[in-house]
């Protein structure tokens, strides 16, 4: 058996003449957004990849092949599919081995991308430590996932749907540097600010490409988690969202909701419950993080 491995024809085309690559993940498109958003979002998101001197690579699952970029037309069905599979690490072999169709979240994302000798990850937000985790034990795999595999990640830091300082504690714990670009606080999805400050701040593109690069020449295994703040135009207060994150994690009690459907219960009930705001906000903080990828991809070449 041979890898899996299935790159479009942009990205092989860019891997052949050198040049920098960003990695993207498809989960956001199949259970972080609604369609057609989704699909118009990620085409954007590919595109501002491109205006900044970088060959976009959304990552997907699909016909048992990992997918290096994805044509138009795959994009438009993984956007449209019903039941998609939502992958990360536990499950990514075996959608391979039965020929599903899967969308990858950052923890999947980054190992196909590290297969594919991808370095840099543009998304939103990484799922982190959930509220109630002391009981619930829901700690997501993308915490694992950064601590092991040789990726920087650019999110807008992690929503306040999350318990944000265990989520923090649980990096620590596991050796992952958490780098603010351009501020001291940990920003928080949504809001700039979260009221935590975060371990590292860097202002530079170029540093950041060469903490990655330390990393990997001291023999440190794992990523870097880069987290970029909101524009300013675009951010929603922690005093505005707060409330309608509180009532989005009381119906996700009441009604049981538990697992790999936790996440996309509450972004899906808080685009309700802001009639859409919170999805502008997310398309905003996307593509700022796809510019900040690239630079640090154009400096990691
Ligand atoms: N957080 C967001 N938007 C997202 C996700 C998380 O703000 O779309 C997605 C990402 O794909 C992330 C996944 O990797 O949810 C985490 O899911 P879980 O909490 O089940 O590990
Ligand atoms: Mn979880």
């Amino acid at each position: 058996m041979t890898l899996p491995l299935r790159h479009s024809p942009e990205v092989a085309k860019a891997r052949a003449e050198g040049a920098a690559i960003v990695a993207l993940e498809s989960t956001i498109i199949t259970h972080g957004m609604p369609f057609p958003q989704n699909v118009a979002t990620a085409r954007a998101v590919e595109a501002e990849v491109r205006a900044h001197g970088a060959v976009p690579a959304t990552i997907a699952i699909m016909g048992g092949q990992i997918h290096i970029g994805l044509t138009e037309a795959e994009l438009d069905q993984l956007g449209q599919a019903k039941s998609v599979a939502k992958l990360s690490r536990a499950d990514l072999a075996a959608c391979l081995a039965t020929g599903g169709i899967g969308a990858t979240t950052v923890a999947a994302t980054m190992i196909c991308a590290h297969l594919a000798g991808i370095k840099v990850f543009a998304t939103g937000g990484i799922g982190g430590v959930h509220r109630g985790a002391e009981t619930s034990f829901d700690i997501s795999a993308d915490l694992m996932e950064l601590a092991q595999t040789p990726v920087t990640v650019v999110a807008a830091g992690a929503k306040a749907i999350l318990d944000l300082p265990k989520t923090l504690e649980v990096l620590e714990t596991q050796g992952v540097p958490v780098i603010a670009f351009g501020q001291d606080q940990f920003p928080a999805f949504w809001s700039r600010q979260s009221g935590l400050k975060s371990p590292l701040r860097m202002d530079r593109a170029e540093d950041i490409a060469a903490a990655h690069r330390l990393r990997g020449i001291l023999g440190l295994p794992g990523g870097q988690l880069v987290a970029n703040p909101i524009p300013l135009a675009n951010e929603i207060k922690l005093d505005v969202i707060g409330p309608v994150i509180e009532a989005a994690l009381a119906e996700a009690e009441a009604q049981g909701i538990a697992a790999k459907a936790v996440t996309p219960f509450l972004l899906n009930r808080i685009f309700e419950l802001t009639e859409g705001r919170s999805l502008a906000a997310n398309i905003a903080l996307v593509l700022n993080n796809a510019r900040l990828a690239a630079a640090i991809a154009r400096h990691l070449i």
